[in-house]
């Protein structure tokens, strides 16, 4: 390798490496947010993209970092970028990035590896470990970079791989010896380019887009139902117009609230149970007929339906139930394609009325729930003053992870704007909290709200350092209720609940010890206080919000989930 080195210096002078070549190809990509974790082989990269002026976040665990890149590449539509070490790191990361795979979000992660010839013959390397193959079946694409002459390429591929069609997680895996590995520096630079158009328009065909105006204009009651893929796309105004040009009701899944704002006269989030099981044409946008939409069958979805399927990925299509009009391409395009169709379309505003009327007596109902004191606050009071409060900053965006905590907050708390609610997505994934505040407030410069059960809180809770290194305007409410999804659950004899925790927790002083600001709130009043406080100075701060043990449910709103003996248990 020396010889072949000095032949080349001979021939061209300048040198450049694997270190350089990376980061060239990185910045070249539009890449300035680093998120990760170093050390062994990797902590130069870091040390030199900060001298280079671009942005490190430096985690406590690489699975924080890693769901960071993943919500920096949901928020921006560009591939977030997660560096961990070797075995132990990457592991960490994979967790991220199978999560982000999952999610349809673009995030490249990026591992340095044990030397091939050793991990190969299994001679027991420092950290070890065949992480290509582990990588590939938990992402879009996994590709390893053998010589520095393939860094542009390999990370041209990753960004078109995480960006093109369904957006995923890429793995990109360079064995340490990688990075000091020089070559002739011209042609280093001309091994570098950038991807022309990764993420390219996919126009439906004439007949799909024909089939399923046809089916639309037969509807009595339709349905439109948004979800992340339409939130990711970045055609707010083209869906809105939809919604508003066709009069029909939409409902958004969580992370496509605010889409249309939920305060929009035809949302019908707050009749989500008569809009599924009434209507019979349903336009899914950009949602997966998952779990989280009972599969499309059963009796969430009532009355018989015809699905028209918005999506990028052809064989989505048909994944539960019969699709009666797919629309195969990008939510964009379809959208646009189905607006020509469908204009001049008779409103249904008998139906369009009905939702309404649902939806404001639902509404009436919590509001007053939502204002009803108890001695200890509740899920309801408190979370109805936290949207009280952020009715005034529409622009915030909420992160919210937990059960009770989770379910809740998406039912009280309105969106106005796309992309301002990130959550625990397609998995439930707890432990998301921090990473996405860090990408959060990094990615977008403005105040970031996270509001965690506290279960979901301790996944992730040692980032709230890495919150206050970073200075980062975020507020984190606790809703601490002293357990998972409950804090009263008597104790077994000889030892403490498995669901709970202890009672003396004070994620207030917690917060106070990593640099931030920290309270302790036990009514309505000053939760609204210590909330509107935080967010007006801009300083990390931890709010410890008491809330009932008693007044969260098994598995939140997801409790048909849960399985239980019944062997053995009084009836
Ligand atoms: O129409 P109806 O009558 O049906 O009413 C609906 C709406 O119309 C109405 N609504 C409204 N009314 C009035 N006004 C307004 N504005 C309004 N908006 C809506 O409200 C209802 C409900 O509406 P919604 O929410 O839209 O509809 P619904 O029916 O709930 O929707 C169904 C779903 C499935 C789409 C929805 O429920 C959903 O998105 N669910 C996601 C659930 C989820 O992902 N949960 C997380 C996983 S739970 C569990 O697994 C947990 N774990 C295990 C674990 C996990 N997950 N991860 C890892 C890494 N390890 C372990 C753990 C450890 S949760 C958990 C911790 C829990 O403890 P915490 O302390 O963190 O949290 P606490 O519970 O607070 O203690
Ligand atoms: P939700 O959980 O909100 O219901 P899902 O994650 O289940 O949403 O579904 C998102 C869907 O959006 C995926 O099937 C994905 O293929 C699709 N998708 C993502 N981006 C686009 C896009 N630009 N155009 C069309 N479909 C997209
Ligand atoms: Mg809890």
């Amino acid at each position: 390798m020396k010889n072949e080195t000095q032949e080349i210096q001979n021939q061209t002078g300048e040198l450049t490496d694997g270190f350089h070549l990376l980061m060239d190809a990185l910045e070249m990509n539009g890449i300035t947010n680093i998120y990760g974790l170093l050390g062994i082989p990797v902590t130069e990269v870091g040390r030199m993209w900060q001298a280079r002026g671009n942005k490190f976040y430096s985690f406590r665990n690489e699975q924080n970092a890693g769901y960071a890149a993943s919500v920096a590449g949901y928020l921006t539509k560009k591939p977030g970028v997660c560096l961990t070490v070797s075995a132990p790191g990457f592991l960490n990361g994979l967790t991220a990035l199978a999560n982000a795979t999952t999610n349809c979000f673009p995030m490249i992660l990026i591992s340095g590896s044990s030397e091939r010839e050793i991990v190969d013959l299994q001679q027991g390397d420092y950290e070890e470990m065949d992480q290509l193959n582990m990588a590939r079946p938990h992402c879009k694409a996994a590709y390893r970079i053998n010589r520095p002459e393939d860094i542009g390429v390999a990370v041209v591929r990753a960004v078109r791989a995480a960006l093109s069609g369904r957006p995923g997680g890429v793995y990109l895996d360079i064995p340490a010896r990688l990075f000091s590995q020089t070559m002739s520096a011209e042609e280093g630079k001309k091994s570098l380019w950038v991807p022309v158009d990764p993420a390219p328009a996919q126009i439906p065909a004439p007949e799909a887009v024909k089939r399923a105006v046809d089916l639309i204009k037969g509807a009595k009651k339709p349905l439109i139902l948004l979800g992340k893929g339409a939130a990711y796309a970045q055609c707010d105004d083209d869906i809105k117009a939809l919604v508003e040009e066709t009069g029909i009701p939409f409902t958004p899944m969580s992370m496509a609230k605010g889409l249309v704002s939920d305060t929009h006269p035809q949302c019908g989030a707050a009749a989500r149970s008569m809009v599924l099981q009434e209507s019979d044409v349903v336009i899914l946008i950009g949602a997966r007929l998952n779990w989280l939409l009972s599969h499309g069958k059963g009796k969430t979805w009532g009355s018989p339906k015809q699905f028209v399927q918005i999506d990028i990925k052809a064989d989505e299509i048909d994944s539960n139930v019969p699709i009666a009009a797919p629309l195969v391409g990008d939510v964009q395009s379809c959208v646009n394609a189905l607006r020509a169709g469908l204009k001049g379309m008779a409103k249904p505003t008998e139906w369009m009325n009905a939702v309404a009327e649902r939806a404001a007596g639902s509404r009436s109902k919590l509001a007053s729930k939502l204002s009803t004191p108890t001695p200890i606050m509740n899920y309801h009071n408190s979370l109805g003053t936290i949207r009280d409060v952020l009715k005034n900053y529409p622009d915030i965006i909420l992160v919210n992870e937990g059960a009770n905590a989770l379910d809740n907050a998406r039912m009280v708390i309105d969106q106005y704007q796309p992309r301002k609610r990130v959550d625990t997505g397609t998995w439930g994934v707890m432990g998301v909290g921090m990473g996405s505040a860090v990408a959060a407030a990094a990615e977008s410069g403005k105040p970031v709200v996270a509001i965690c059960g506290d279960s979901a809180f301790g996944f992730s809770g040692m980032e709230f350092e890495t919150i206050t290194r970073y200075n980062l305007p975020v507020t984190v409410i606790i809703m601490n209720n002293g357990g998972i999804y409950r804090g009263d659950e008597a104790n077994p004899e000889h030892q403490f609940s498995c669901m709970k925790f202890n009672p003396e927790t004070r994620y207030d002083m917690f917060g106070k010890s990593l640099g931030g600001e920290g309270v302790r709130v036990e009514t309505p009043e000053d939760l609204a206080k210590a909330l509107e406080a935080s967010i007006k100075s801009g300083k990390p701060t931890m709010i410890d919000a008491i809330i009932d043990p008693a007044a969260g449910v098994e598995s939140g709103r997801i409790g048909n989930l849960n399985i239980v003996s019944t062997i053995g248990k009084k009836k």
